[in-house]
């Protein structure tokens, strides 16, 4: 019951070492003996990233302070002096160097996605995927990272918000980043998506505009982290392209619950190619194991404020408790004739592939077991780039794809001013890599030879291009004949359709939350005629009743005819929605409240602990303040948190146990009624036993039933029982954790 005991996952210390660089020993003895060639390293495996970087990781542990230059240092606190009172020195090396260093300690942050953490683990292909009318993984890719089931990838993948600022809260409204660099045997592959499938806009070149009116205001700087002011609004309510993406920002998708809570998408259509040189379309996707689920927007708000690293945090703490985190990595895969029967384009972004249309095929599945040891080093310089791509995968035309393949590359530079940024060990592939790249700032390989060109006879020509066909990359022979043109396709024009389809696909309480996120986001507009167009233009062509809701709530009349482009498709698609698609059998993971004082009653605080600990949960004691709390019994618990300290918005759910000197407190204390009312309100699951049951009383739940005798209750999410048999009780309230929010729940307000 310790704060998040941890018993990080153990390297395997018996794994071979590369070297510096990837370079296997035996890769360099091949290399001295004078060896040359197209073959790899094949001996990576899931350790070989940890192996490389522990060539670099510094230990300060029982050692001696020395300069950058290790020169041992005699005082660290105070400058050298001209006499004790006199002005310092320039003479003093410790001084200079150390402010120095801390002068230049900051580099330029993220122009989006700056607010990020980051976790290492690795990537396993199945061993005999389900792939419909395909036989095998080899027939759509050659990619040995998605195709050997004995192969471990060592992974890194850093989660993001976009809009905010490197210190800006985690919980606001915002698309997540989810981008993953597999060190794959054949070099670096970066899979750079978002949590969300789609994306704002069609064409890069309209990006800096895009996030020029979603960062704070040019003139006054505000608002930090959010979307809810008159440039974003402006700027949507005038590309109706916006409006699918609008729909997903709106719900629960942009409020994730945790990071290990989120899928994620590639968003853009890529390309597998097989050996034979086949190319298909795949969509991929990221399904969290622990089910997707999305925290509620009051909550959100004041988490901001109590928790600003929750997601930050949750990541590394779970992870460290010794959790594995993981996601399967699925493929839609289709070929240009399935595309060209679409009714919308595959190379349009602003569009998903239905999964009715095209199933899901988990491929592997990525592990996330080890935290960063420093996070500057690893999560602040890993650098992102799409197209990082291996041989067996390859692009499409989608032009918001194509913009990007320029822009990460160009960004690099500018965040590490060097085009040495690949250089940095997290950025440092294990795969070898031999070119004629040799300077530039920051150079780190030492580069033997006197040749550093091509064609060269000195050096026997070496490096050795690799031909096509064996192994060197190929790009995707697609046949191009067209004029140059700057416009839009006219297959990229149908902007309501899939809106519909998602608004559709919503149960009533996502469809109410996407009307309030709509009030919010609307009502911190101030020119009215934004939120006409957003409402008429834009909201009114997705369903009339949608745009009729969110009028209402903005000052606006509502239209009183549906939009001229509305779609009268009643499609549905129910793996859109968070709640539909939750399979609610899993607690693992979730941090569940226990409101305690002196009094409480040990047996239901051990039972019902050791029940919810046994299905994977994390379980905190929280009371007025700290200190060992004193049972019935006299046994003792010790508070991990204090209402100073911690919100019912930090966690889960909440159980109270019985014990009446426990109890007789806690319904004196207003934080102890507020954390309950809190709670509810959020629709997280509630349990209390015996006289437990009489805080839940005090506060005065809106329809809910709390048992009376020893039967046990389960209303809406909330678990009572004043008899004995707790083993009824727990098994109750993990089936009401597992369901994760109680929708069903009164829309009566409580106070909290
Ligand atoms: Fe990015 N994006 N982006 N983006 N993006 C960046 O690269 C950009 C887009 C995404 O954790 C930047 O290294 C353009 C879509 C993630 O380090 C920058 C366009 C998707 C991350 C950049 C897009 C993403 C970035 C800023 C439109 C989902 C964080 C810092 C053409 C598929 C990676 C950096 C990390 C970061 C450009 C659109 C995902 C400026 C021009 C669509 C997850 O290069």
């Amino acid at each position: 019951m310790s704060d998040d005991d941890s018993t990080p996952t153990e390297r395997d210390e018996e794994q071979p070492q590369a070297t510096d660089g990837g370079e296997s020993d035996e890769s360099r003895s091949d290399a001295e003996s004078g060896r040359t060639g197209t073959s790899r390293d094949d001996d990576i495996d899931e350790n070989s990233k940890q192996e490389q970087l522990d060539d670099v990781r510094e230990n300060p542990e029982g050692e001696r302070l020395t300069s950058d230059h290790g020169v041992t240092i005699s005082d660290t606190d105070n400058s050298l002096k001209a006499g004790e009172r006199g002005p310092t020195i320039m003479e003093d090396f410790h001084f200079r160097e150390k402010m120095t260093q801390f002068d230049h300690e900051s580099i330029p942050e993220r122009v989006v996605h700056a607010r990020g953490s980051g976790a290492h683990g690795y990537f396993q292909p199945y061993e005999d995927p389900d792939l419909g009318e395909y036989d095998d993984i080899e027939e759509l890719t050659k990619a040995k990272v998605l195709t050997d089931p004995d192969q471990k990838t060592p992974v890194f993948t850093r989660f993001s918000t976009v809009v905010g600022s490197r210190g800006s809260a985690d919980t606001v409204r915002d698309v997540r980043g989810f981008a993953t660099k597999f060190y794959t045997e054949e070099g670096n592959w970066d899979l750079v998506g978002n949590n969300i499938p789609v994306f704002f806009i069609q064409d890069a070149m309209e990006f800096p505009d895009l996030v020029h009116s979603i960062k704070p205001e040019p003139d006054d700087g505000t608002p930090q982290a959010s979307a809810a002011h008159d440039t974003f609004w402006d700027f949507a309510s005038l590309k109706p392209e916006i409006t699918h993406m609008i729909m997903w920002v709106l719900s629960g998708r942009a409020l994730p619950r945790a990071y290990r809570m989120m899928q994620g998408f590639g968003v853009h259509t890529f390309r597998l190619v097989n050996d034979e040189g086949d190319a298909r379309f795949v969509k991929f996707h990221w399904t969290p194991e622990l089910d997707t689920s999305q925290l509620v927007w009051d909550e959100t708000q004041k988490i901001a404020g109590k928790n600003p690293d929750f997601n930050r945090m949750d990541l590394y703490d779970v992870i460290e408790a010794g959790y594995e985190l993981e996601w399967e990595l699925g493929v839609q895969v289709f070929d240009e004739e399935e595309a060209a029967e679409f009714d919308f384009d595959v190379l349009d972004p602003t569009k998903i592939v239905p999964e009715s249309e095209v199933p899901v095929r988990p491929i592997g599945k990525m592990v996330l077991n080890e935290t960063p040891d420093n996070f500057f080093a690893e999560v602040e310089q890993v650098a992102f780039h799409p197209g990082n791509v291996v041989p067996g995968i390859d692009f499409s035309n989608d032009p918001l794809l194509q913009g990007r393949l320029f822009s990460y590359q160009d960004t690099q530079l500018n965040r590490f001013g060097s085009a040495n940024w690949d250089e940095i060990p997290i950025n440092r592939p294990v795969a070898e890599r031999h070119n004629n790249q040799r300077a530039g700032f920051m150079r780190q390989e030492i580069n033997e030879g006197k040749a550093s060109y091509k064609p060269n006879s000195i050096g026997d020509d070496d490096p050795q291009e690799v031909p096509e066909g064996e192994g060197g990359y190929e790009h995707h022979a697609e046949k191009i004949d067209g004029k140059k043109i700057r416009n839009r396709s006219e297959s990229f024009q149908t902007h309501f359709d899939q809106a519909r389809l998602f608004w559709n696909s919503m149960t009533e309480p996502e469809k109410q939350n996407i009307v309030d996120a709509a009030h919010f986001e609307l009502g911190k507009v101030d020119r009215v005629e934004i939120r006409e167009r957003m409402v008429y233009d834009l909201f009114n062509n997705v369903d009339h009743e949608f745009a009729k809701r969110v009028a209402e709530g903005i000052g606006i009349e509502p239209p009183e005819e549906p939009g001229d482009e509305m779609p009268t498709h009643d499609r549905e698609d129910s793996r859109l929605s968070i709640e539909q698609r939750r399979d609610a059998d899993s607690i693992e993971t979730r941090k569940i409240a226990v409101l305690v004082d002196d009094g409480y009653d040990s047996d239901h605080l051990e039972t019902i602990e050791s029940t919810l600990e046994d299905e994977g949960a994390r379980v905190k004691i929280v009371s007025k303040i700290l200190g060992d709390k004193t049972s019935e019994n006299g046994d003792t618990v010790e508070a991990d948190k204090s209402h100073v300290t911690t919100e019912s918005v930090l966690f889960d759910a909440l159980f109270v146990p019985g014990g009446e000197d426990s109890v007789d407190a806690l319904v004196e204390q207003g934080d102890a009624k507020h954390f309950v009312a809190e709670t509810f309100k959020h629709k997280k699951p509630i349990a209390a036993a015996g006289s437990g049951t009489e805080l839940l009383e005090a506060v005065d739940l809106p329809d809910v039933e709390i048992a009376d005798d020893g039967e046990t209750v389960s209303s809406d999410g909330v678990v009572t029982g004043r008899g004995d048999d707790l083993e009824e009780l727990a098994e109750a309230f993990v089936d009401a954790i597992a369901e994760h929010r109680h929708w069903e729940r009164s829309p009566k307000e409580v106070p909290a």
